[in-house]
């Protein structure tokens, strides 16, 4: 039977990376596109697990679809895990990638190439309106890098130092198919998608 699965994050960059994961499997994939009216909801959970949950059981309730939320974020090991759930306000509410960029790195201009180690973290929930859900969670290590480089991807891409490329490449320089095998995204939804046929029986 086919059933329908909305892929709930208003990050253009997450659509990309969230559907170009998804092609194989047997759902017709809806997006916040097909959703205009809904407004997103405020993420006032305390860890990326919340967050994710939060924004999972928001658009499911509001839409009634079986429905898939990440939370994910950058956590810097020098600066004491920042900016963690704060990764997309870094530098503010409405701040560009550029804007949380640029205060990356200056936050980071004397620290040296040895303390530079960071992780994105991706807690990712696919929520039913009936109440239950099932979670996962990935995590992909690199380095801050001293300058951007690369135009793929989104957010901190471009001074994330790829720790399975030996640092040679941020994670802006590398093809989505790469990214996806890699990523603290795709590594959480890989471990989703092997939880959902299971999942799915039980709805
Ligand atoms: P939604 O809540 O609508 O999904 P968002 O961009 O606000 O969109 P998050 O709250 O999960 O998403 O914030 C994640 C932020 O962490 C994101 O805006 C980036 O700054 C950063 N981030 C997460 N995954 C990333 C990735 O793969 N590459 C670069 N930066 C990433």
């Amino acid at each position: 039977m086919n059933k329908t699965l909305l892929i709930a994050t208003t990050n253009q960059g997450k659509v990309r990376e969230i559907s170009e994961e998804l092609k194989d499997i047997d759902l017709e994939i809806k997006t916040l596109k097909d959703y205009p009216e809904i407004l997103p909801p405020e993420e006032t959970g305390n860890t990326f697990f919340e967050n994710a949950l939060l924004k999972a059981k928001y658009y499911a309730e509001k839409t009634g679809l079986l429905t898939l939320a990440d939370d994910s974020g950058l956590e810097v090991e020098a600066l004491d895990g920042k900016p963690g759930i704060y990764s997309s306000r870094f530098a503010g509410e409405m701040a560009s990638d550029e804007e949380n960029i640029k205060k990356l790195l200056e936050l980071m201009k004397d620290i040296p190439e040895h303390k530079r180690e960071a992780q994105f973290i991706c807690v990712m929930v696919c929520y039913h309106p009936s109440g239950k859900y099932i979670y996962s969670e990935g995590i992909w290590e690199g380095k801050i890098a001293q300058s951007p480089r690369g135009d793929r991807g989104f957010g901190y891409d471009p001074v994330f130092l790829v720790k399975e490329l030996n640092y040679q490449k941020t994670a802006a320089e590398l093809e989505m198919e790469i990214k996806n095998k890699l990523s603290h995204r795709g590594k959480a939804l890989k471990a989703l998608k092997e939880k959902l046929p299971e999942f799915l029986k039980t709805l």
